[in-house]
């Protein structure tokens, strides 16, 4: 690919950062207060402007809601268009409501499930005025005890609340339906991996796709195939990137597993030129999104090194001599095939990404553009420290 192939690749790239990203938040047994960490929606909108701004890639802010609840939404796109970014998707909450101990959709109780979808359906409606296209799903709803549950009752109950969720949604906007191995429940997760995800998706029709989220899966998993299996099915609606190195532990994306996520890339930019067009039209529409809420780390620094790590996956994945690899596949050439990725892998893309940068008038070094900014002493010193809790909930 030549430069100018490369850099207007570059130039399309989008990350989404998630508002719940920016405040405090913490593991099951402490929440360290940070100082300057955003206090409302305003202040992560903030905090997200800033990483656009230094990044040039991260225009929108996914919201929680009611975390990020307010009176008037039509305001609050306004506010965040102000800061020269956008509301990005809506991320309902049905987890942490007493009534939700044995579930929501799929609790047994239908008062119980009709609460969660009326939730739900107050979720599409801000959807609808904060101009946001995706709808994202995710549902601690499980079972801690064998025979605590019908099964297959439980999985009824997910897809008629899904079906019903599919059909009120505007047109354009799409339901991104993320799956969990485990956690809240431990002994059945009803939304458990991304082959009943995408079962649940095809039963309820063409607007819903699945999200991967990398913390969900086993260790060892190839998600990497998972993501080629979703594309080529016309249903990988986004992701939710993190880190992990053994379970949802949402740190960094690309620290623990660097190889792991230029894979991924590589599935994407593969697909974005496919000859299907169904293939090549899911792999543009596919949404980007962080999902990592940092416990001892400095939040905005935090976030812009993921979105960097992200940049710098898909630069190298651009890299890959599709030619070489595509003879050597053909040719059953192994080791040949294997090296045409590796060789792109281990190309160091930051001298790429810096004239990419001063081409478009956005620092080289973004992170040591934000740490000389003065920006995270003066959030600091104008919003302090809000009180954090001493630990559950883990978003707070
Ligand atoms: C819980 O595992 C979780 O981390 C899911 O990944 C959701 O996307 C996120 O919380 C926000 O609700
Ligand atoms: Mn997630
Ligand atoms: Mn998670």
């Amino acid at each position: 690919m030549n430069t100018e192939a490369l850099f207007s690749a570059l130039d399309r790239q989008r990350i989404e950062t998630p508002s719940w990203g920016y405040g405090n938040s913490g593991t099951r047994f402490k929440t360290f207060a940070a100082p300057g960490a955003a206090r409302d929606v305003y202040e992560k909108i903030e905090d997200a402007a800033e990483v656009h701004r230094l990044s040039g890639i991260a225009p929108s802010v996914a919201l929680h809601i009611p975390w990020d609840a307010v009176s008037d939404y039509g305001e609050l796109r306004a506010f965040a268009e102000s800061r020269g970014v956008t509301l990005g998707a809506i991320n309902p909450n049905v987890f942490q409501d007493d009534r939700y101990r044995l579930g929501s959709v799929t609790h047994p109780d239908p008062a119980v499930r009709e609460q969660a979808l009326a939730h739900l359906l107050a979720c599409v409606e801000i959807l609808r005025q904060t101009g946001s296209r995706d709808l994202s799903l995710w549902f601690a709803d499980g079972t801690n005890y064998a025979g605590q549950d019908d099964l297959r009752a439980r999985k009824r109950r997910l897809r008629d609340a899904l079906a019903r969720v599919h059909d009120a949604l505007p047109d354009g906007a799409r339901l991104l339906l993320e799956y969990k191995l485990f956690e809240p429940a431990f002994y059945a997760t009803d939304a458990f991996d991304w082959g009943a995800a995408l079962a649940h998706c095809v039963a309820v029709g063409e607007r819903a796709q699945v999200l991967v989220d990398l913390g969900h899966h086993a260790p060892g998993v190839n998600i990497e195939q998972i993501v080629a299996f979703l594309l080529d099915e016309g249903r990988l609606g986004g992701f939710h990137f993190n880190a992990r190195r053994y379970a949802d532990d949402d740190l960094i994306v690309g620290t623990a597993n660097p190889f792991e996520l230029f894979c991924i890339y590589a599935e994407l930019v593969s697909a974005e030129t496919a000859a299907d067009p169904l293939v090549r039209d899911t792999a543009r529409a596919v949404a980007y999104m962080i999902d990592q809420s940092h416990n001892i780390e400095p939040k905005v620094e935090a976030m812009l090194q993921s979105v960097l790590n992200c940049q710098e996956a898909y630069a190298k994945a651009l890299l890959i001599d599709r030619e070489r690899l595509e003879e050597a596949q053909q040719a059953g050439d192994v080791l040949e095939a294997h090296r045409t990725l590796t060789d792109a892998f281990r190309t160091d893309v930051r001298p790429l990404l810096a004239e990419w940068r001063r081409a478009r008038g956005l620092p080289e070094d973004p992170i040591r553009a934000h740490r000389v900014s003065g920006y995270a002493e003066r959030v600091a010193r104008e919003r302090g420290v809000a009180a954090a809790s001493g630990g559950f909930p883990v978003h707070s």
